[in-house]
């Protein structure tokens, strides 16, 4: 089982964070379809774009601890359904991306709208700047020892 499964809007920086995890090298890469990294899973941004595709989100996600959704507020429209968490039954979080781009007004509509989706836990990152991954790696190390102790 994966630690985490990423999902959200196309370039919302879901790739980015798995190269960021394994350590690779920060590379622009569309992805395609699903593509399994050493610690997460990607999936395509159009799979949360299109409702039809969530099915395949839903089958994936079993596979992982822990769902994120990746939000990029740069961006304006929202593709996230209130209540959207809820459909996965285990633990969501939220990604802010691009944090080092963003103004206020952007990062508050950006906590509104996970809220709403039904994030249990939102944390704020720029991939690219290294703004927040420590504490997103922490809370995953966390995941990790919890389910390796019971
Ligand atoms: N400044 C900044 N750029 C970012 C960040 N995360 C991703 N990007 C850039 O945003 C673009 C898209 O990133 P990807 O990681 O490929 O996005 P994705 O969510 O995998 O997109 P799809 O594969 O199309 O669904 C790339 O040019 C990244 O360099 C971030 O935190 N800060
Ligand atoms: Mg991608």
């Amino acid at each position: 089982m994966k630690n985490i499964i990423f999902m959200g809007k196309t370039s919302s920086g879901k790739t980015t964070l798995c190269q960021k995890l394994d350590e690779l090298e920060i590379q622009y890469k569309k992805t395609q379809s699903i593509e399994i990294y050493k610690n997460a899973i990607d999936t395509p941004g159009e799979y949360m774009e299109n409702r039809a595709l969530y099915n395949a989100l839903i089958t994936t996600a079993v596979d992982a601890k822990v769902v994120a959704i990746v939000y990029d507020a740069t961006q304006e429209e929202n593709y996230m359904a209130p209540g959207f968490a809820s459909i996965f039954c285990k633990e969501t979080i939220g990604i802010m991306t691009k944090i080092n781009k963003l103004d206020k007004n952007q990062i508050d509509l950006g906590i509104e709208r996970l809220t709403l989706a039904g994030v249990n836990k939102i944390f704020k990152v720029d991939t690219i700047d290294d703004v927040g991954i420590d504490e997103l790696f922490e809370y995953l190390n966390e995941i990790r020892s919890l389910e390796e102790k019971y």
